[in-house]
């Protein structure tokens, strides 16, 4: 059996989160030793909830902690819907929580982990700023953080200036740059490049009930940058860069954040000597056809 990539996942679901996590859970690329939730596109309680659930029908097993809150999470209800996941409502189920937080159950992997782990984070970066604030030791142990957040050029979609994950929390942001972990960046724009169609989903989703899901929670949802009918795939972006590397061009580059009058700007300047990277995608269509062969294995 290939070697799996030990994986921790940090998301605020979010109908694109809910995908990601769909590619990651079904994909075996991956050793998931648990998901944690964070406040972002909906509030906290919200993004536990949905996080939970479908870690239940599509991840099975693996254990999922509650996150932190921050100052701005919750506030995009207009794209993702009231309860996050467009006009899709969680049905009553019964999954418990890990008792661990999410910091807590960071530090005691990382601290137990052989191997260096790897993070994919979907959302506001507050816990991992928390665990590399309470126990910056443990930097060492991250092998890299793939992160939706931020854009390369300062532009944004919460204001004019920021990216939404960056802008509800970034101090959190610039903790994680001056850290010394590397982060590969997937930045807003490569979202709205690798946009999929509902209706091209909808036709790959084989059972009736993840059908009637997809519908409902596409009903709900709506990007304005992306148009009528599609899916703007921001988070996916760092799930296939993992899955698909060769479907990007790592670019080395520096990385900054607005802390003053334009809170969550981000510039991610092309530098050789720069300690991160930002994913710029190759080809629109052939990530396109591999993030629908992932999210629908076998549906062809
Ligand atoms: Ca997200």
């Amino acid at each position: 059996m290939k070697h799996q990539i030990p994986l921790i996942i940090d998301s605020d679901p979010g109908v694109d989160d809910a995908l990601a996590l769909r590619m990651i859970y079904c994909s075996g690329a991956f050793d998931v030793r648990f998901a944690c939730s964070v406040a972002g596109n909906v509030s906290l309680d919200l993004t536990t909830a949905n996080l939970l659930y479908l870690t239940r029908i599509w991840g099975s097993g693996i254990p999922v902690c509650r996150g932190c809150v921050n100052p701005l999470g919750g506030s995009d209800t207009s794209v993702h819907g009231a309860g996050g996941l467009g006009g899709y409502q969680l049905p009553p189920f019964d999954s418990k929580l890990d008792e661990r937080g999410a910091v807590q159950a960071m530090y005691e992997t990382l601290t137990a982990s052989d191997e260096r782990v790897t993070f994919i984070t979907l959302g506001p970066l507050t816990n991992v700023a928390k665990l590399l604030q309470e126990h910056p030791e443990t930097a060492g142990r991250i092998d890299r953080i793939y992160a939706m957040i931020a854009s390369k050029d300062g532009t944004g979609n919460i204001t004019e200036y920021a990216e939404f994950n960056a802008y509800c929390d970034p101090e959190a942001l610039d903790t994680v740059i001056h850290s010394g972990v590397v982060v590969v960046f997937a930045p807003m724009h490569l979202g709205r490049e690798a946009r999929l169609s509902m209706n091209e989903m909808l036709a790959r989703a084989q059972k009736s009930n993840e059908k009637s899901m997809m519908e409902a929670m596409f009903a709900g949802y709506y990007d304005r940058a992306v148009g009528d009918g599609y899916v703007a795939m921001y988070d996916a972006n760092a799930v296939t860069a993992l899955l698909h590397p060769e479907l990007y061009e790592f670019v080395p580059c520096t990385a900054e954040v607005n802390l003053d009058e334009r809170p969550g700007q981000t510039y991610l300047q092309r530098d050789e000597k720069g300690q991160f990277f930002r994913l710029e995608i190759k080809d629109p269509q052939a990530l396109a056809d591999a993030m629908l062969k992932d999210l629908f294995p076998g549906a062809d």
